[in-house]
């Protein structure tokens, strides 16, 4: 892949995200690989980094519980960028006019303590640079019609990130089993998955390792400061203007977000 090709695919990516439309995976006219669609991603993330005067908050793994890898037909991983400017604030109603077709998912979010660089990041290295953790929620917008994409596309969009949430206080992680914290997600008053933290690679600790071991190939890290989004925990649901999502997660409280939308039209 050229450095034309990158800026092409990228450009594609960031004008459908602001122009509220999707596009063909890019996989279909130009096959990417893992590596050349990390490129596109950083290309993504450069571009609405200068439009949004933003700076990166930190990043989220994907497609990390076995019920995402079957809901999306993909069979490992991956990993997108956290924006500063897409955090939203729990008391707010969240709009939805400028996006596509939004799906949320619950996610136990971590702050880093210390910097955590690979490759040879262990669990017990990525247990020792977590600082506190926080219940939230993720919500997606893929660029692509009905969320279908290969891997390589879902890298270059970003993996589908839009907005991400957190509850406000935070816990220390180090005194937790994240693995074992209990979940339940509901919309509308009405319990609609449960899970455990272990649904995202058996433990979020080993979700951790594997992001900074996958940041290492591109010369990035994790560092002090950085939110990680460890990878949703349930399959991804739709909301609409009107509804209200919460996730409960045990020992970490719950977060409550309600969606709005300034457009009375639906998404072209
Ligand atoms: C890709 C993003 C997946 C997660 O936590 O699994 C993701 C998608 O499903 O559109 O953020
Ligand atoms: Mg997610």
């Amino acid at each position: 892949m050229t450095a034309l090709d990158r800026d092409v695919l990228a450009e594609r990516l960031v004008a459908a995200e602001r122009e509220r439309r999707t596009v063909e995976p890019s996989a279909k006219s130009l096959p990417l690989d893992e590596i050349a669609a990390y490129e596109v991603q950083r290309a993504v993330v450069g571009c609405v980094q200068e439009r949004e005067r933003t700076r990166i908050a930190g990043y989220k793994l994907g497609l990390t519980s076995a019920a995402k890898q079957r809901q999306m037909s993909v069979d490992r991983p991956v990993y997108g960028t956290l924006l500063s400017s897409r955090f939203h604030s729990e008391g707010l109603a969240l709009d939805l006019a400028s996006l596509i077709h939004p799906r949320v998912e619950p996610e136990i979010a971590v702050v880093m303590r210390g910097d955590l660089r690979g490759p040879g990041v262990t669990r017990v290295e990525a247990a020792r640079a977590i600082g506190d953790a926080f219940a939230a929620i993720e919500i997606l917008d893929s660029r692509y019609a009905n969320f279908a994409f290969t891997l390589p596309d879902v890298i270059a969009d970003n993996t589908s990130a839009a907005y991400f949430s957190s509850t406000t206080s935070g816990v220390p992680a180090q005194s937790l089993d994240l693995r074992t914290l209990g979940v339940v997600f509901e919309k509308n008053g009405e319990v609609v998955a449960t899970a455990a933290g272990a649904a995202t690679m058996g433990d979020p600790l080993v979700a951790i390792a594997w992001l900074a071991n996958r940041l290492a190939e591109c010369g990035c890290s994790l560092q002090a400061g950085h939110i990680v989004l460890t990878g949703g925990l349930t399959d991804a649901i739709a909301v609409a203007a009107g509804d209200v999502v919460a996730v409960t997660i045990a020992r970490l409280g719950s977060l409550r977000l309600r969606f709005m939308s300034s457009l009375k039209e639906g998404p072209t």
